[in-house]
């Protein structure tokens, strides 16, 4: 089944930043759906543990230059 995670966000100032985070976490395979918001420095993503881990998720927000924390 999907699983759903919210993810602490550091470094977004602006809603570019926010969609450039949004597209790193759509782009990842078994990704559903990933929504971030950037006043509540949070990102709400759903997927499919089986092709994607929390670990990569975490990764791709990192590598899109801001710093990623899995909160649950
Ligand atoms: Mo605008 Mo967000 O340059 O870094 S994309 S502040």
């Amino acid at each position: 089944g999907l699983k759903r995670i919210q993810v602490g966000v550091t470094g977004m100032t602006c809603a570019a930043c926010s969609n450039s985070v949004e597209g790193a976490l759509t782009g990842l395979n078994g990704v559903v759906r990933a929504s971030v918001a950037l006043l509540q420095n949070k990102a709400d993503v759903i997927f499919d543990p089986n092709l994607v881990t929390d670990e990569d998720i975490k990764n791709a927000i990192e590598d899109a230059g801001f710093e990623a924390e899995i909160l649950s």
